[in-house]
């Protein structure tokens, strides 16, 4: 506590920070390790943090090319719930909605999870039928979910445009309570504090550029800072998944799309919960700044650009006024673009691969932030034990073999 007390808070500022301690290392490769996690994003950060604290393994490195958190993690939008129709996926999002209702403490950093409810919007007699179906099948799988009138959407959101005339009228919406936002950077730097605490080597500036095997086997990889060996490799490299497995000698079923966000000037607090409509294409929340976060569906369009069209902004703010006519009035301050991996199913791919020691985490497509401490949690296990956890079993490469397809397009809802 003393570290961060308002003297030593002036202390810092007095000496223009030059004494301020690391929040992680920076250490220098080691030639070895017992496993190498490629992407340092939430994902391959959770991943190196829960292989040391729950299996033990001590001699890791998370290797990335940028700095962490550059990519999708700090690049989202921030939305958390566990809403999903099938059974493998609410699982599996559950498991990581329980993980986020303790992570603060369990990083003993804030990640600023705030569960204030996510609302998913009906627009049509379908809309509702499927709202009710998945509600249904949420609870079945322990999840909370309600169906919520037109009447309770307006009282919980006022500046909602809820006119039977509106082009696309609301006629109810999903409710999940427990859902809600993080705040994407603090969920990086906590995992990385936290794994750094336990002796994970976080290595920056450090790009991949070739899978080394022999054979059927992993033996390590070359990367900007020379060649690394490790019989057991993590790829958690989010939309260059393809780039990876190539590098591999492998072919994902995977298309990476541009998709984009916005943030408008901050606003004092007009809007306590997060609204999603498939109809409309448009999602909002607002932040604990104050400014509106505002995000659509994927660029229709295949590549690696971080950007994205100008049609899509265009369409996306035609959203947002269409659901809050008022907020025509407000001015945006700046737009971005993640690139998206996206498997046929809308479902990730976590798993073993057909080269030993070779691991696969990818395809989360526009919604793997929710599932950041859940999918390093189960990948863990699966790159520790060398076999699947319960809950990613499922979610293996070959389920495109076997055609056990697990389809989530209803539920990855407004962006793809
Ligand atoms: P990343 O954070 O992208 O990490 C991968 C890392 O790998 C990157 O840092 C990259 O630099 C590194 N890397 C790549 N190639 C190499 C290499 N050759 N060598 C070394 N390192 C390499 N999900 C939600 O659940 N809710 C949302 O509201 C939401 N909104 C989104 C909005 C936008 C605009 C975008 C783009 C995505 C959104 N998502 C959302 C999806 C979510 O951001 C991602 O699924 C998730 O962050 C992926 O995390 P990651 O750790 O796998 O990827
Ligand atoms: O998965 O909830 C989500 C999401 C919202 C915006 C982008 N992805």
């Amino acid at each position: 506590m003393k570290e961060y007390s308002a003297f030593s808070l002036l202390r810092h500022a007095a000496s223009h920070n030059r004494n301020w301690r690391r929040a992680w290392r920076s250490p220098e490769p080691r030639r070895r390790y017992d496993v190498i996690i490629v992407g340092g994003g939430g994902h391959g950060l959770a991943t190196a943090y829960y292989l040391a604290k729950e299996h033990g393994v001590r001699n890791i490195a998370v290797l990335e090319k940028d700095w962490i958190g550059g990519g999708n993690t700090g690049r989202n939008t921030t939305i958390v719930r566990s809403n999903y129709l099938c059974p493998e996926s609410s699982l599996l999002y559950e498991k990581s909605l329980k993980l986020w209702e303790g992570l603060s403490q369990d990083l003993n950093y804030n990640v600023m999870f705030s569960q204030r409810g996510v609302y998913n919007l009906g627009h049509s007699l379908q809309d509702m039928r499927d709202i009710e179906r998945r509600v249904s099948a949420n609870r079945l799988n322990g999840i909370d979910a309600e169906v919520v009138t037109v009447a309770q959407i307006k009282k919980a959101i006022p500046l909602i445009n809820t006119s039977p005339t509106a082009r696309y009228p609301i006629l109810g919406a999903s409710l999940q309570r427990r859902a809600g936002v993080a705040r994407h950077d603090a969920v990086a730097w906590g995992f990385a504090r936290a794994a750094d605490a336990r002796g994970v080597d976080i290595i920056e500036q450090c790009r991949v550029t070739g899978v080394n095997r022999d054979g059927g086997k992993v033996t390590g990889v070359e990367t900007t800072r020379g060649t690394i060996h490790s019989d057991k490799i993590g790829i958690v490299v989010a939309g260059n998944a393809s780039v990876l497995a190539a590098m591999a000698g492998m072919r994902l079923p995977i298309q990476s799309h541009p998709l984009q966000a916005f943030v408008s000037e901050p606003l004092k607090r007009v809007l306590d919960t997060v609204v999603m409509s498939g109809a409309v294409h448009g999602y909002i929340s607002q932040s604990d700044k104050g400014d509106l976060v505002i995000g659509a569906g994927i660029d229709a369009y295949v590549g690696y650009g971080q950007r994205g069209s100008f049609q899509t902004i265009e369409h996306t703010m035609a959203a947002i006024i269409q659901l809050f006519p008022t907020f025509s009035r407000v001015r945006m301050l700046r737009m971005w673009g993640g690139i998206v991996d996206i498997c046929p199913d809308a479902c990730p791919i976590i798993g073993k691969t057909s080269v030993d020691g070779l691991y696969f985490n990818c395809g989360w497509g526009t919604g793997g932030f929710k599932a950041t401490p859940g999918s390093g949690w189960t990948f863990a296990h699966t790159i520790a034990k060398d076999e699947p956890h319960e809950l990613n079993a499922p979610f293996s490469l070959e389920r495109f073999i076997s055609g056990a397809l697990i389809d989530e397009h209803g539920a990855a809802a407004v962006a793809h």
